[in-house]
């Protein structure tokens, strides 16, 4: 594959929308932890792929049916080349992360009875932690959440003391969308698998669009993923799953594509990955993520993360002048990816988002679904940007400049 040598202002050109003009100020987009941009690339594959080989997929014999099928199939091989998964069968495409733990909770959550744990942590997303509430309640099973440290991180010590003979499912985040912090996930994964004999599953929600993936270092069981998140379309995720526990999973929906042969009152399932595929896919979709994948790796995964490095480097030592702001998340630039909430004490979070706004900067504001997280830090919401590879030091200085007007006019 043919590498771009990083160089932001040539990246910028891949993405148009980055180009205009918001309230008479040139536009800075600081949101991509709720959804990155897309490149040209991406927005032309999704085209040509509707403007010349749209069919329903696995479904019929014609020349359109044949192209679509394997424009799906050949998408699905890519992404599985990108996490390093051993077979590209192990890709479930789903609508998103949501979806992914949604499904993985629901049919291996399918074997565990009363006394079984279940362990997630304060740090995560809503969608890593309702679909395991939901499961607690239906199967009886306790759930168990690892508390944070002062700084952010996972307090691993509490964390090993919840985990033993009774642990069925570990599931945490890669990255905190609400704090930035990249947690130590292989070395937390050894540590699963020396107390527990727990299925291990991570949310990549954050940690796929930033970080080089490989699913079989990574020492995990199932992760997580949403393109909307790393330059791909909306509507389209994934979860990788090791084949053999897929496997033994029964189906999540029931419908099309997901049988092998139905009959009066009962049906047998499809392969693994078409089991959980009910219904006419996202084909358009896993073709735009596709094209995202080669993409970003085309940049070079290591490269955006020293790139989204830098910049927070930058913006920390920025916002660290202004009076009264308070960071969350570990100090260490290297302990975090490009996400940065923060709070000004005295203001409120939206109050600040608004002011930015008015000056073309656009952020977050609130509890971004990770309602444990601003609870542990006693506050009700923050203000959050969040950078990626398009992303530039005038951005962040941008940035900085808006804070401090927005301190300067709320605590006047
Ligand atoms: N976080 C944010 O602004 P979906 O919506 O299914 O693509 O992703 C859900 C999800 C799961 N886990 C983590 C860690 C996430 O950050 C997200 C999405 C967005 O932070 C929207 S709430």
């Amino acid at each position: 594959m043919q590498t771009i040598a990083f160089d932001v202002g040539s990246i910028r050109r891949d993405f148009p929308v980055l180009d205009q003009i918001v309230d008479g100020k040139p536009l800075v987009y600081l949101d991509s932890a709720a959804s990155s941009q897309k490149p040209t690339q991406v927005i032309e594959a999704i085209s040509r792929y509707y403007l010349r080989d749209h069919a329903n997929v696995h479904r019929g014999v014609h020349e359109l049916a044949r192209r679509a099928t394997e424009a799906y199939e050949n998408s699905r091989a890519r992404v599985a080349r990108w996490l390093n998964a051993t077979d590209a069968h192990e890709v479930v495409w789903t609508r998103g992360t949501s979806e992914a733990l949604n499904l993985v909770a629901f049919s291996l959550g399918e074997g565990l009875g009363p006394g079984d744990e279940i362990v997630v942590s304060e740090m995560e997303h809503h969608s890593n932690l309702v679909p395991w509430q939901l499961l607690a309640r239906r199967k009886g099973a306790r759930l168990r959440l690892a508390s944070l440290t002062d700084d952010g991180r996972l307090d691993l010590g509490h964390l090993a003391s919840l985990l033993g003979a009774r642990t069925r499912v570990v599931s945490l985040a890669h990255v905190s969308n609400a704090l930035g912090t990249i947690n130590p996930v292989s070395g937390i994964g050894a540590l699963v698998r020396e107390r527990s004999d727990a299925v291990f599953i991570l949310d990549g929600a954050q940690g796929a669009p930033h970080l080089p993936i490989d699913v079989q270092a990574l020492g995990c069981d199932f992760y997580a993923f949403s393109g909307h998140k790393m330059c791909g379309p909306t509507g389209i995720g994934g979860l990788w799953g090791r084949k053999a526990l897929l496997e033994e999973m029964p189906p999540y929906q029931g419908g099309g594509e997901m049988i092998e042969r139905v009959y009066r009152d009962y049906s047998t399932w499809a392969e693994v990955p078409h089991k959980f595929e009910a219904g006419t896919p996202n084909i358009a979709g896993a073709v735009g993520l596709a094209a995202a994948v080669d993409y970003l790796e085309a940049v070079g995964l290591d490269a955006i993360h020293e790139h989204e490095m830098s910049l927070t480097r930058r913006a920390l030592a920025l916002l660290s002048e202004v009076e009264g702001l308070r960071i969350l998340g570990p100090a260490e630039v290297e302990a975090r990816a490009g996400v940065l909430p923060f709070v000004i004490e005295g203001t409120s979070a939206q109050d600040v988002a608004t002011i930015l706004d008015a000056q073309g900067i656009a952020v977050r504001a609130g509890h971004h679904c990770a309602q444990l997280v601003v609870d542990r830090y006693g506050v009700t919401a923050t203000c959050r940007a969040s950078f990626y590879l398009y992303n530039s030091d005038e951005e962040v200085d941008r940035l900085a400049a808006g804070v401090r007007t927005a301190s300067e006019v709320l605590l006047c």
